[in-house]
């Protein structure tokens, strides 16, 4: 599936390590692999437990069913602090999407019936809640980690690009004491 995405990313207020982040990647057979990973609180652990999970992310090949997914990015984090995490696997128009912990996956358009998981990334998590489901184009996936008080704006900015509505989401729901992170993608 075609695909524009956009992201943003703060970390707290006075904070120069950000422990959140957002990871997008696509093939060259048009699958696509989107996160937003928040490491446990802030600071530079935090970002330790991140990049963790996106140097997983950015290897693991895309051809990997969620279900071995989700179980070795919890593997490759072990030793960290751990982190919460939402990840959207898509292939044609099969989406398959798990969520660890307090990052929220916001479909529009679409319906995306995902249970989160319980746990903690790299720690501990007893059972990956897998959600598959088939898009009808086009839809829009918003994620977003808790630094961002529940964004209620998110329909304003439906005419908006990717990168112009996480801009514009980020602006007007970061709380300034966590790190804050939203990632938008358009599917045609
Ligand atoms: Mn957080």
């Amino acid at each position: 599936m075609k695909m524009l995405v956009g992201h943003a990313s703060l970390p707290k207020v006075g904070e120069s390590a950000n422990g959140d982040r957002p990871f997008f990647r696509q093939d060259d057979r048009e699958q696509s692999l989107l996160a937003v990973i928040d490491g446990l609180g802030h600071g530079p652990e935090a970002e330790l437990a991140a990049l963790a999970a996106l140097r997983y992310l950015n290897e693991v090949s895309l051809d990997t069913s969620m279900d071995q997914l989700m179980p070795t990015l919890h593997d490759a984090m072990r030793g960290t602090r751990g982190a919460a995490g939402a990840v959207c696997l898509v292939r044609g128009k099969e989406l398959w999407a798990c969520s660890v912990g307090n990052v929220e996956l916001r479909p529009q358009r679409a319906d995306v019936p995902l249970v989160s998981s319980a746990g903690i990334l790299g720690v501990r998590v007893q059972k990956f809640r897998v959600c598959k489901t088939t898009l009808a184009s086009p839809c829009r996936l918003v994620m977003f980690s808790d630094g961002l008080t529940n964004p209620t704006s998110i329909p304003e900015f439906q005419g908006a690009s990717p990168q112009l509505a996480c801009d514009g989401l980020l602006r007007r729901h970061r709380r300034s004491y966590d790190d804050a992170t939203v990632l938008i993608a358009d599917l045609e």
